[in-house]
């Protein structure tokens, strides 16, 4: 593994950078992004930020509409690819060409292996990769201003729940503090990452919570949600990463999870717990994520797959064993 100043004097000798995130971009992917796109930018550095996916479209952050949105056909040709908030094989439908790339940078805080890349920097116990991002741009003597403040501090409200999971430290709240004195806006900011769901998510949530399920004695409590739900209710199931959170507000629950069928046969599996490691429980499931925020990708038929993982997280719960 590679330290800081490791991608600190890769940024400087190199001039042509491509900077990506993992599929179904993220607050914190977006704005370590736009941060890192920005500070280069001001370097006079040659940038240009890719996503495999669709920006959301709830975000009025600027930059945004840098971006471009490339899902087939990417060839990074002699520009350095840079990933950022995930592995490089994270970055779906442009992947392939990701790996490909002549010279590949990889800045991460999910707890993993060193995975690819010529210069990989990975720091789970930072909160954000946008916060990684900010110490990258003081370590380049890059001047922070509006638009680099603003696209960070929102990558860190996004990956720490708004300043209310446990990566929250006091350094989290010094480096947001150092933000806002470059005039961001924090209100506006919360509510679009939080605050900004569309009518039809609502009254599938609505669902979702009338058919949530416990065991034992509700430390465990998870949503299933077919493919079919989300077409009832002209949801697109890629949009619903944050379900978990409302399993989660049981007041019982040691674990959450949600079990979302995203294409028929294909389920997400998201994992969130408020001491237990999910992030294990993900792994023993062919996943990955933090300790204490998790998810895996499993195929198969949707009631059977959670019944099973429910039988190994009811397990995991009561013993710490992974079966
Ligand atoms: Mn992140």
């Amino acid at each position: 593994m590679n330290s800081l100043a490791d991608v600190i004097r890769f940024f400087q000798e190199q001039d042509d950078f491509i900077i990506v995130g993992h599929e179904h971009p993220d607050p914190d992917s977006l704005g370590s992004i736009l941060g890192l796109y920005f500070g280069l930018t001001k370097l006079g550095k040659k940038c240009r930020a890719v996503s495999a996916d669709p920006i959301p479209s709830n975000l009025s952050w600027p930059g945004l509409d840098k971006f471009e949105h490339i899902p087939t056909g990417f060839d990074a040709g002699e520009s350095c690819v840079v990933v950022l908030d995930a592995e490089p094989h994270r970055t779906g439908s442009i992947a392939s060409g990701v790996m490909q790339a002549q010279r590949l940078v990889n800045i991460d805080h999910h707890q993993r292996e060193r995975g690819a890349g010529d210069v990989v920097y990975v720091n789970p116990q930072e909160a954000a990769t946008s916060v990684i991002v900010y110490r990258l741009l003081l370590g380049l003597s890059i001047d922070l201003d509006l638009e680099i403040a603003t696209v960070l501090y929102g990558g860190i409200v996004g990956d720490t729940g708004g300043f209310r999971h446990a990566n929250t430290t006091s350094e989290v709240f010094a480096i947001a503090s150092e933000l806002l004195r470059f005039g961001v806006q924090p209100a506006p900011i919360a509510r679009e990452i939080f605050s900004s769901q569309p009518l039809e998510f609502l009254k599938l949530l609505g669902q979702a919570l009338t058919n949530l399920q416990i065991s034992a004695d509700g430390k465990l409590v998870w949503m299933v949600l077919s493919y079919d739900q989300f077409l009832e209710f002209g949801v697109d199931p890629r949009d619903t990463d944050h379900l978990v959170n409302y399993a989660r507000l049981l007041d019982t629950a040691e674990i959450a999870m949600v079990f979302r069928e995203i294409r028929p046969g294909e389920i997400r599996l998201g994992l969130r717990a408020n001491s237990l490691d999910v992030g294990s429980l993900a792994r023993h499931l062919g996943g990955g994520g933090h300790k204490l925020a998790s998810g895996a990708s499993l195929k198969g038929d949707l009631q059977e797959l959670a019944a099973t993982v429910v039988k190994t997280a009811e397990h995991f719960l009561l013993t710490g064993e992974l079966i």
